[in-house]
């Protein structure tokens, strides 16, 4: 066993509503975007002793948007070319030991450049680049290396935002195991933690953050048993392996970071039209109808009279709730 705490991904005691609400929290672009996310996450938040803290937190927080004192979002501490901007449904953040190709990861999987070469330290700026998944476009962040030594605060930023981490690991190396340990450690000095933990153990002020842990590099000589004995290591632990070089696991990989971020897809259709099948609205799992509207529009959802939903679990047109919770598929008309 290692120095730190092994780690499990924990039940989360998270309705998905909660979640989605929390999701929304983050990624909200204005005050009062954020206000509304605050108010459902106080709604929906379960109620009880373990809670408390994160109840009087969030009231804090909800009075202080309400007062006009809320802080500024990215206010300027970020260097010029370090900004990210967000796009595509989910942002996925790179994050492992030097040469573990990370770097080449966002160049073969999507249409960015970032530089590739087999010494380490190649990578200074952020990355982004896209690449979609079962209609679901995400957004790959190639970071430099973290260490516990290098905290500025861009990288502070992408590193502690993303909506899932991608911890790759590098298979050649006879490091693993230390590598393994020393990107926890990094990221615990960034205060994020991976995986989730039930809310009443969660600390103000860390992150924790989903995460998928790759083992890159599967094609070379001794990948194998490094691999196995990483799997001693943390037993549980889950690293799928993949090769960039022969492209093996890549598209199991991708198909799991879309599980783990566990959204669904929602379609729209105007009246008397064929819904628009090819570019879904991907939401948070827990999403109601209320708050599909929001995120596609935040008149809409102010102006909404009512919705009908199509789809299998539907009678085709069917009005339904302002607070049903969508799933993935579902096809929805709102009416204003
Ligand atoms: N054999 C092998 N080499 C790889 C693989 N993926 C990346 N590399 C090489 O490893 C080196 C470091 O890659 P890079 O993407 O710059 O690593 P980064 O420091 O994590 O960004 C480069 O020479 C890559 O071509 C792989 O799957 N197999
Ligand atoms: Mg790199």
């Amino acid at each position: 066993m290692g120095p730190y705490p092994r780690v499990v991904t924990m039940p989360a005691n998270l309705t998905p509503r909660y979640r989605a609400a929390e999701e929304a929290y983050r990624r909200a672009a204005n005050d009062r975007e954020r206000l509304d996310a605050l108010r459902e996450m106080l709604a929906t938040i379960p109620k009880h002793k373990g809670t408390e803290k994160l109840q009087a937190d969030l009231k804090r927080k909800i009075a202080r948007l309400r007062s006009g004192g809320g802080r500024g979002k990215g206010s300027g501490r970020r260097g010029p070319g370090h900004r990210v901007e967000r796009s595509g449904a989910a942002q996925v953040a790179l994050v492992g030991p030097p040469n573990s190709g990370k770097s080449r990861l966002v160049a073969d999987l999507t249409h960015a450049r970032p530089e590739v070469a087999e010494y380490p330290f190649t990578t200074r700026t952020p990355t982004p680049g896209i690449v979609v998944v079962d209609k679901i476009p995400l957004q790959l962040v190639d970071l430099p290396p973290v260490t516990a030594e290098h905290r500025e605060p861009w990288l502070t930023e992408l590193v502690r935002n993303p909506d899932l981490l991608l911890v790759l690991l590098d298979l050649g190396s006879d490091d693993l195991l230390d590598h393994w340990d020393a990107v926890r450690e990094a990221l615990a000095g960034f205060r994020v933690h991976l995986g989730e933990i039930p809310l009443e153990e969660r600390e103000i002020g860390v992150r924790y953050l989903r995460y998928l842990v790759a083992g890159n590099k599967a094609d070379l000589p001794g990948a194998a048993d490094r691999l196995s004995l990483l799997e001693e290591y943390a037993p549980d632990l889950e690293v799928l392996p993949v090769s960039l070089e022969t492209g093996e696991g890549l598209s199991a990989m991708l198909r799991r970071l879309v599980g783990i971020l566990d959204v669904i897809r929602v379609y729209t259709k105007a009246p008397g039209r064929e819904p628009d099948l090819t570019e879904p609205f991907v939401l948070p799992r827990g999403t109601t109808v209320e708050g599909a509207a929001r995120a596609i529009h935040r008149e809409l959802a102010a102006n909404l009279r009512y919705a009908r939903a199509w789809g299998p679990r539907f009678h085709d047109g069917q009005r339904v709730a302002r607070d049903l919770e969508l799933e993935d598929g579902d096809i929805l008309e709102f009416h204003e």
